[in-house]
């Protein structure tokens, strides 16, 4: 790979604060922040792990601290993106905290900036049976052991924090946590690579996401941005052609994430053996963990939600908690949560969730403040943008699950269709024109000015023109229709090819003549959204070709939401087959391992959605009485 520097550092540095801070979530710089030096005493220190690796940390102590105070930690792999004068850009995560009075502690994990060590890419738990092993977990607890026994004046507990792979690394320390370590929250931490987080959706390649953030994490000790010689990388990554090309012209196989996406195409035990169902099966929580997820992340929202019910099962102590908001990726700790993207909450949802759900959460576990949450489950049910409290998720009193059916002439209704004959609406697929997944020209992931972060809220109107797109839409709704838990899509499809992904999207269309915003007039927004591979239908370990031409049913989870379809507006659901480059190309004939097929092996198909008496392709809503 070449590397221009100087060019290369102001990405790099641009990067490390994006992916701390989010700065450009909304486009938006972060507000002058206070005089960091007036407020807190830092210290570094390289902290010993038990095999020797030292692990480069910053300590911040308030300097009006009077009695002893917890800790509060973040792990991270991207560096502690210090300012200018030496301050790390996470504290302007926690302002809402400063007045609680916390030592804030910041690391870089194993292998990374100025941590000792090697770094691998989600580090696998460690094999008890070795007493040198290490893992994620280990490091946090020795982390703890030491801050507790060297930082004067602290209470003796601990909480961590953090979004996403500092998300991960909490939930990890879940494992086998120091006594000392008395709360958590994991957020949007991913939870299986290969069923629904950063890098596979249902085995789907997230292309553009794994080969950029492998290129990230896996060039140096340091962020590094991959040089695109195109602005739209839609075309770059078209132009790469098949997957192999990635190693032949560009990684020359030396990133072990991208190697381990060609030798791991299956859910073989490689991707098992770092699932969280894996580790959680049978944990039953000791430190009190709220997860924390956005309805909108564009990375990891599959995780934090199955963290919450794997977690759930043996949550006999009560310590299992979880917060659902109008967010994207980590936008509860970034950005204004009033609006994302065009669609606007009606409040700040994020400084909401700062100052009355986290604040609240670690004063009371970590400073004997306030009081316990008093419902396991708070959402923001989005449409009609209120909060709302729950004692389980997902809810069941007052919920009935119904089925909008797809219908002739692209009507949606709770009516099966009764039509005795094989009905079926069809489009070609082509591999060479994929529908592209947001709008062109689609910016570098994380990039200044990237629209990566608010893809998922972007108006569906800009695909509705492609042949290769279905559509069905209920007529205008009479009255409100609002979902609560989980949806499910049932798609019965045929294909002439012998493998073929299903992107089922659920959209909230707007009223074409909307008074709060005549802009907004007609907006489709995406509500629920998923993609399937076709060959995983029967085992995600196993995959098969599809028998080319026969109908085959398909249960595609759209996962969880509380959303609520108002009066005057509709419901959509959107069919097709390629959403590119955030998926990689299927190239529709079974090929054993799509990261080796050839360019010959892309090919066209012919897809067939049928919603007959028999066939009934249709979507299943948890709809709820009020
Ligand atoms: N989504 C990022 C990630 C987490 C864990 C593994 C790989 C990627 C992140 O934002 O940290």
């Amino acid at each position: 790979m070449r590397r221009s520097f100087s060019k290369l550092f102001l990405f790099c540095a641009a990067v490390s604060a994006i992916l701390v801070l989010g700065l450009s979530a909304q486009g938006q710089e972060s507000p002058q922040r206070p005089d960091y030096s007036s407020m807190f005493n830092k210290t570094d220190a390289m902290i010993p792990m038990r095999d020797g690796v030292k692990l480069h940390t910053e300590i911040y102590v308030p300097k009006d601290e009077k009695e002893p105070l917890p800790f509060l930690l973040t792990r991270s792999p991207y560096g502690l993106a210090d300012d200018p004068q030496g301050y790390s850009q996470y504290l302007g995560l926690y302002t809402e905290m400063f007045a609680g009075g916390y030592i804030f502690v910041f690391q870089d994990i194993r292998g990374r900036y100025g941590s000792e060590g090697t770094f691998v890419m989600q580090r696998p738990a460690r094999d008890r049976k070795d007493p040198h092993s290490i893992d994620e977990g280990t490091d946090t607890y020795d982390t703890i052991d030491w801050l507790v026994k060297n930082v004067p004046n602290n209470n003796g507990r601990a909480g961590e924090v953090g979004i996403s792979y500092g998300g991960w690394l909490t939930a990890m320390s879940l494992l086998e946590p120091h006594p000392a370590l008395k709360a958590v929250s994991e957020q949007a931490s991913p939870a299986d690579m290969f069923l629904g987080d950063d890098f596979h959706h249902n085995g789907a390649f997230r292309l553009s996401y794994g080969f950029e953030y492998a290129a990230l994490m896996e060039t140096g000790k340091t962020n590094f941005q991959f040089q695109f010689d195109k602005y739209d990388t839609f075309e770059w990554y078209l132009a790469l052609g098949p997957l192999s090309n990635a190693n032949k012209l560009y990684f020359h196989n030396s990133l072990p994430t991208w190697n381990d996406f060609v030798t791991h195409p299956n859910y073989d035990q490689f991707w098992q053996k770092q699932s969280f169902a894996q580790y959680f099966k049978d944990l039953k929580l000791q430190v009190p963990n709220l997860n924390v997820a956005g309805w909108w992340d564009q990375e990891d929202f599959y995780g934090p939600i199955t963290i919450y019910e794997l977690l759930e099962k043996n949550d006999t102590n009560h310590n299992n908690y979880l917060a659902v908001g109008p967010w994207n990726h980590g936008g509860w700790e970034r950005a204004a949560g009033t609006k994302l993207g065009n669609i606007d909450f009606g409040s700040d949802t994020s400084k909401h969730f700062r100052e009355h759900i986290q604040a609240p959460w670690f004063a009371y576990w970590l400073k004997d403040q306030g009081a316990p949450p008093a419902h396991k489950v708070v959402t923001f049910e989005t449409g009609a943008n209120s909060w709302k409290s729950w004692d389980a998720w997902p809810p069941t009193d007052g919920v009935k699950r119904r089925s909008l059916y797809f219908s002739a002439g692209g009507k949606l209704s709770f009516d099966q269709p009764s039509e005795t004959a094989d009905e079926f609406e069809s489009y070609i697929s082509d591999p060479a024109n994929p529908v592209p997944y947001r709008q062109r020209p689609v910016e570098e992931t994380y990039s200044p000015g990237s629209r990566w972060y608010t893809w998922l809220l972007e108006d569906q109107r800009f695909v509705n023109q492609r042949p290769d797109t279905l559509t069905w839409e209920t007529d205008t709704l009479s009255e409100d229709i609002s979902v609560a838990g989980d949806i499910v899509a049932h798609l019965f499809a045929s294909t002439t090819g012998t493998d073929s992904d299903w992107i089922v999207k659920l959209i909230d269309v707007y009223p074409e003549k909307y008074e709060p915003d005549p802009k907004m007039g007609g907006y489709e927004l995406i509500v629920a959204d998923e993609v399937f591979r076709g060959r995983f239908r029967k085992s995600f370990e196993k995959p098969e070709p599809i028998v080319a031409n026969e109908v085959t049913p398909y249960r595609i989870d759209l996962h969880t939401n509380d959303h609520a379809f108002l009066k005057g507006h509709r419901i959509m659901v959107q069919v097709q087959s390629t959403w590119f480059p955030i998926i990689d190309r299927n190239p529709q004939k079974y090929v054993p391992n799509i990261f080796e097929a050839m360019a010959a092996d892309y090919q066209k198909a012919t897809q067939r959605i049928y919603f007959s008496k028999k066939f009934s392709s249709s979507i299943e809503l948890p709809v709820t009485s009020h």
